[in-house]
């Protein structure tokens, strides 16, 4: 009797991967599952989503969560254990190591992807109650650097304008940013402003990206050198008198000395083009349209974020923006793109190490304030390591105690594979997650505990502009799953803080949290919510999203710094004096060419949410590394066969993919494949450690490289119903395949050991196989009760075999007796062979379905829309399809 719930009204919440913060409704199905679709009604996006975000239904599976507390015993092996019993062994622990080694000798390694919520109470824990201020996250890895850029420019952490200036701009520069792919709907807004209000769209980064598909003016800047863009900028600013220096002499400070600095980095036009790679007549014209729109927005996120130097890359940017006064008016302002759903949230709370709380720092009045609200008996007194130190103290055996909520830093962090050896160090480590296995699980915590995941947990978020939504509840916990700031507040319980720690509920501690932004403010800190501070239950239950600040004389703040006043002691901004750029590795012949990495359009991050759908799996499934052609002949990579890359840490075998999209002496990796995932692709293994001196981001951008040619004589396909363990030291990935699982991988093993090892993974099911007489192709079909219960196909590299046909039987309930004689063809019954890898994941529309459209008149990406519905979703793929039908018109070669 599910009938009532086909009724149960849609929820209102909040997608839980990027810094978008779009607005969701999900109708729950009634059986674990819930039909997603955008929220007309949100600001963040009316009702669009990405191709990420309209697959959130397809995610919510349970079979891969984490739903008991899990100890380890003193053998070493993990069983299931009570939350009393995994509680009282963190909070033993805890309070052992502290009281033995001090408060510094323990840590929690947190996420943006954490609630509000959760990151208050485990901030508050750490630096008032047990007096360290080791409390990082993996924000470090991702907005560290925008942050120490905006309180050096702004003595505050402010991000000014919001979403509307990025439909109000004339001039969109997207430097260090591939909108198109990590921030898609925000691109599409951008897009609108173009078509509808011809706003010009200028893209700076080292590769041709869908992005850069789209602009106006592309610079393949050389890496690490925005710094010399932008000082170029701010003399060519003063140089044609378009500096506004009514506002730089009133509301700014430092103009004269940061000037002469830029004139130092870039004194000249020629020197600018030597230095970043680009042309002269490109980079005019970029600052002929800079000086000319008054109403610019520049926008950034990792490409300068992620750098040895990105504080200072923030400076610079910040700089063009003080100095032409174009700061806190509608569609003009430096804009900093956040990564996670919650970064700005937890920056709010101060979830890093060298914040206090609610945008305060570590000076004495700080802490006293803190401590008072809090009445915290041990506040921490001043910064806690930053992650990269973080991690080395845990090497050292300095720090002994760690617990990581929400990130996966034996894969997201430097020098990954020496992440996890670190961890293994440790006398106590606490993992919270919501599945049981990745590779921060795999590397041996003493104690599991399973949290509450999206659909589940309930609190709120912060996005890129300031908007604090609601992330609610449409799912029950499964198993024993519990909300993390619950866990937090019961080992704080068992610590002795009980009375601070009694919250019921994500509303009480939201309105702790709102009370202590309003405390002692008096417009001194921009983080103020204090207008939220009486919301009852009901209200924090309803709370639309709403921007902050949120004050309690409730003053309104659409922009901040309008009135160009600012947070420093003089209410001036300060303009920043960066320094000359360099990468902080070096080139040589070892490692001669430049690693970058970054994300691909249809996965989040190391995959544990977004690895579960199928259509999402369909666009880029394998691991890869891009590569210029030139680069490509040199070497002797082959596009399509395998590539080993290999940096002073590490090393991985990926897919080459050969494409003038990549500059020469510049090689591109995704960090989205681990150890859980693949075979040899986790990038991060291979990644420097070099750190910005201000904000502590690694530089993940730039590490020097090598590469070379691997060559496999047989590549395959698996699917099965259970996951199965491939060989070691071959590339593979497993891809979600709906029913069971799918797994590419190549191989120097024969088609006959292939066919030994099929036999027993299919021991219990009716086989039809084929072997062919020189032993060069394997193919079997395995069926229980008339379903297709598995295949595995191997062949000669070049003769790839594919499998969306056998997928779909593979998902089919039942195979009728025509299938079945075709599938070991890998064609369908009705004779259509694959259609190659998914391009739209919305509609899930593949390659060769849109070549049909366009040879069958589609003219353009609009008509192929019209046509098979590819790119009228979230529009992410439009460059895409803009880039096949320039190929399918381009004349044939022969
Ligand atoms: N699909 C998808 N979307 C996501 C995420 C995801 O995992 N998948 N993650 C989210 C998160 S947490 C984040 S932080 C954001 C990141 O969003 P982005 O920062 O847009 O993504 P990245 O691919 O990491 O890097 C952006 C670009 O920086 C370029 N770059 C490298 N070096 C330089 C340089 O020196 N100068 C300049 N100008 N550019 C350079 C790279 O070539 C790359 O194209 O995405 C968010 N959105
Ligand atoms: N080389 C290189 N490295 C990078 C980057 C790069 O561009 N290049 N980018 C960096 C950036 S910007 C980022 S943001 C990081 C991201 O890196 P990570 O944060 O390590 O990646 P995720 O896969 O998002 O990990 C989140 C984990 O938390 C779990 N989880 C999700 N929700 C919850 C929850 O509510 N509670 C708990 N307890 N667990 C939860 C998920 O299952 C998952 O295992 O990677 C960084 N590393
Ligand atoms: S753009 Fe996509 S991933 Fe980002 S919040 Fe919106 S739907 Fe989610
Ligand atoms: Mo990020």
């Amino acid at each position: 009797m599910n009938a009532p719930l086909a009724h149960s009204p849609a929820v209102r919440t909040t997608c839980p991967y990027c810094g978008v913060g779009c607005g969701v409704l999900a109708k729950p199905d009634g059986a674990g599952g819930a039909a997603v679709t955008g929220d007309p009604g949100h600001p963040a996006n009316f009702g669009r989503l990405c191709s990420k975000g309209s697959a959130l239904g397809e995610t919510l599976t349970l079979h891969d969560r984490l739903l008991y507390p899990m100890m380890r015993d003193g053998g070493g092996a993990l069983a299931r254990a009570s939350w009393d019993a995994a509680l009282d062994r963190v909070a033993d622990g805890f309070k052992r190591i502290v009281a033995q080694h001090g408060p510094n000798a323990v840590a929690f390694y947190l996420s943006g992807q954490l609630l509000t919520e959760d990151y208050y109470v485990a901030n508050k824990l750490m630096k008032g109650f047990i007096g360290s201020a080791n409390v990082d996250t993996n924000s470090r890895l991702c907005m560290a650097s925008s942050v120490a850029g905006h309180k050096r420019a702004f003595g505050a952490d402010t991000v000014p304008g919001n979403y509307e200036d990025l439909d109000q701009a004339d001039l969109l520069v997207l430097t260090g940013s591939n909108t198109a792919w990590c921030h898609p709907v925000l691109f599409q807004r951008m897009l609108a402003n173009k078509r509808e209000r011809g706003a010009r769209i200028v893209v700076i980064d080292p590769r041709r990206t869908a992005t850069a598909d789209e602009a106006d003016l592309f610079l393949p800047i050389a890496p690490g050198m925005d710094t010399v863009l932008f000082s170029g900028l701010l003399t060519y600013l003063a140089d044609v008198a378009a500096v506004n220096w009514n506002y730089v002499t009133e509301h700014t400070a430092g103009f004269d000395d940061a000037l002469a600095r830029a004139r130092e980095i870039a004194p000249d036009l020629p020197t600018v083009a030597t230095k970043t790679g680009l042309t002269e007549s490109d980079i005019a014209r970029f600052y002929a349209w800079f000086a000319g729109t008054r109403r610019a927005v520049t926008c950034y996120s990792q490409g300068v974020n992620q750098s040895a130097q990105g504080t200072d890359k923030v400076g610079a940017i910040i700089n063009c923006h003080l100095a032409t006064g174009r700061i806190g008016l509608p569609g003009a302002g430096p804009f900093s793109l956040t990564g996670q759903p919650n970064a700005m949230g937890g920056r709010e709370v101060g979830g890093l190490a060298n914040q206090l709380a609610a945008h305060m720092g570590f000076s004495p009045e700080e802490v006293d304030r803190v401590g008072r609200f809090w009445q915290a008996p041990h506040m921490a007194t001043h910064e806690g390591l930053k992650a990269v130190d973080m991690f080395d103290a845990i090497a050292r055996g300095e720090i002994k105690a760690l617990w990581v909520m929400g990130t996966n830093p034996a894969v997201s962090l430097p020098r990954a594979a020496a992440v996890r050896e670190a961890l293994s160090e440790l006398e106590l480590f606490v993992v919270s997650e919501n599945v049981h296995a990745n590779d921060t699980v795999s590397a041996k915590p003493h104690v599991l505990l399973p949290a509450a995941a999206w659909g589940e947990r309930d609190g709120t978020v912060t996005n890129s502009e300031r908007r604090i939504s609601r992330q609610r509840s449409f799912l029950p916990l499964p198993g024993e799953s519990k909300p993390d700031w619950w866990a937090v507040s019961e080992v704080a319980k068992r610590l002795g803080h009980g009375e601070a720690f009694a919250y019921r509920s994500a509303a009480e501690i939201f309105r702790e949290h709102a009370a202590l932004s309003a405390f002692e403010n008096e417009g001194t800190r921009d983080f103020d919510i204090g207008g939220l501070d009486t919301l009852d239950d009901r209200a924090y239950a309803r709370l639309a999203p709403i921007q902050w600040p949120v004050r309690d004389d409730a003053s309104q703040t659409a922009r901040f710094f309008a009135d160009g006043k600012f947070f420093t002691p003089d209410r001036k901004a300060k303009f920043a004096m960066p320094a000359e750029p360099a990468l902080a590795d070096r080139l040589g012949d070892a490692f001669p060419l430049w690693l970058n990495t970054g994300r691909i359009r249809d996965q989040w991050h190391t995959m544990t949410r977004t690895g579960r759908s199928q259509r999402l799996g369909g666009h880029l499934p394998e691991a890869f590394v891009e590569i210029h052609p030139e680069d490509a002949a040199r070497f002797g990579i082959v596009n399509g066969e395998y590539a080993r890359i290999a940096t002073a840490h590490g090393k991985c075998v990926l897919k080459a993919v050969v494409t003038t999209a990549q500059q020469r002496g510049m090689l591109f990796a995704p960090i989205h494949w681990s150890d859980a995932t693949a075979g040899l692709a986790r990038v991060g293994d291979m990644v420097i450690a070099a750190t910005d001196p201000y904000s502590g981001q690694p530089e993940s951008k730039a590490t020097a490289a090598t590469i070379a040619p691997v060559s496999f004589r047989w590549r395959g396909f698996a699917l099965t119903r259970t996951p199965f363990a491939p060989p070691v030291d071959v590339p593979y990935a497993r891809v979600a395949a709906t029913g069971g699982y799918g797994l590419l991988f190549a191989s120097d093993e024969s088609p006959e050991t292939w066919r030994q090892r099929a036999e027993r993974i299919f021991a219990n099911a009716e086989c039809a196989e084929y072997l062919d007489a020189p032993g060069e192709q394997y193919r079997v079909a395995a069926f229980v009760d008339g379903r297709l219960a598995g295949a595995l196909f191997v062949a000669p590299f070049h003769a790839a075999p594919e499998w969306d046909a056998v997928k779909t039987l593979f998902e089919a309930e039942a195979v009728s007796a025509d299938a079945r004689r075709a599938l070991l063809s890998g064609r369908s019954a009705d004779g259509a062979g694959s259609c190659g890898p998914l391009v739209c994941a919305c509609f899930g529309v593949p390659l060769g379905v849109i070549r049909e459209a366009i040879a069958a008149g589609a003219g353009d990406a609009d008509a192929i829309g019209r046509a098979v519905k590819a790119g009228t979703n979230c529009g992410s793929c439009k460059p895409e399809l803009k880039r096949i039908l320039a190929d399918e018109r381009a004349p044939q070669t022969v």
